[in-house]
């Protein structure tokens, strides 16, 4: 018997500063229903779904800033979410800013829940990549100020049974880096979905960049062949307020090829019935990690940051 996972990837085109809460409410529902429709029992949303992508823009006023973030999950807004997700039996992956007041020191995070067909937070990620500078840039009218904004995730990579298979999450960022698919796959994750806003131009560019789609696409499928695992990534696109996102939502197989892909910058749904043991063979054998991980060779990967190029002659 196969192990099978309907999903949807629900990608959102862009949200404004002004947009309402209740309108981007109403259009993750209006996915959930017609991914469940499609018969999906997962659908994944993007990275910060509930806003604009907001570290582009300096913010310096405390509350506008917390604006942008919940307090709380489920929020009164995204109550909604939940309780649609019980009454029809979907799970979710959701991307939002998160205010975090444990300890009683307030941080915030850039974070990914997954909940489950009963409307119950199972699996909980804060983004450890976190790109962009921790200072504006007063030379650029576009910033990107996650590390401004956002602390460093403190709760790993971590995998979770649920949807009949292992899940791993992790968000926009992380996916560029090896490490982000290697971590999960250890922790048995079959399946790793994630969100991402992907400015079509960084600060640092002049231009918008030709690959920037390529390596989009290069970073998933590389972590999907090499960790033999489907990879769903779903983007917020288009542009906001004068700011371009790519698209390119995509559904990865174990083999690295690409199931499903969105081709707009708007709402859109993509699905796919991924067999997680398409890639049996693979993980079995070329890709046996218990028999050709050689861990002794791997240490600078856990023992240092940075390069450390061989001395000059
Ligand atoms: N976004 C980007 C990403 O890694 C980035 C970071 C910015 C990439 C600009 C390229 C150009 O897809 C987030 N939110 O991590």
């Amino acid at each position: 018997m196969r192990r099978m996972i309907s999903v949807a990837a629900a990608q959102l085109g862009p949200i404004s500063r002004d947009d309402s809460r209740a309108s981007v409410i109403a259009r993750l529902l209006h996915h959930m229903r017609s991914a469940h429709a499609k018969g999906c029992e997962l659908v994944v949303f993007p990275e910060l779904a509930l806003t604009t992508f907001f570290p582009r823009w300096i913010i310096e006023d405390e509350d506008e800033l917390d604006s942008y973030c919940e307090s709380e999950m489920p929020s009164p807004d995204t109550e909604q979410l939940f309780d649609e997700a019980k009454k029809l039996g979907i799970g979710f992956y959701l991307g939002y800013g998160e205010i975090d007041r444990a300890e009683g020191r307030k941080r915030r995070f850039n974070t990914a829940i997954l909940v489950d067909g009963n409307g119950r937070i199972i699996h909980k990620y804060r983004k450890i990549h976190l790109p962009g500078r921790a200072e504006p840039d007063p030379n650029y009218a576009i910033q990107h100020l996650e590390k401004k904004y956002f602390e460093v995730g403190d709760l790993g990579f971590t995998a979770v049974r649920a949807f009949g298979g292992v899940l791993g999450t992790c968000i926009c960022n992380d996916r560029r880096w090896a490490e982000t698919y290697r971590v999960l796959a250890l922790r048995g994750a079959e399946m790793v979905v994630l969100g991402y806003n992907t400015p079509t131009r960084s600060f640092w560019e002049e231009h918008e960049n030709p690959l920037s789609d390529f390596h989009n696409r290069l970073s998933m499928q590389a972590g999907a062949y090499q960790n033999c695992m489907w990879v769903v990534g779903v983007a917020k696109a288009g542009i906001e307020d004068g700011a371009g996102l790519i698209g390119g939502s995509c559904i990865v197989a174990p083999t690295g090829e690409i199931v499903a892909q969105c081709t707009t910058r708007e709402d859109e749904l993509i699905t796919a019935d991924c067999d997680l043991d398409l890639a049996a063979g693979l993980k079995q054998n070329l890709l046996n990690f218990e028999v050709n991980r050689q861990i002794d060779a791997y240490r600078p990967i856990t023992e240092q940051a940075g390069i450390t190029p061989p001395p000059e002659e």
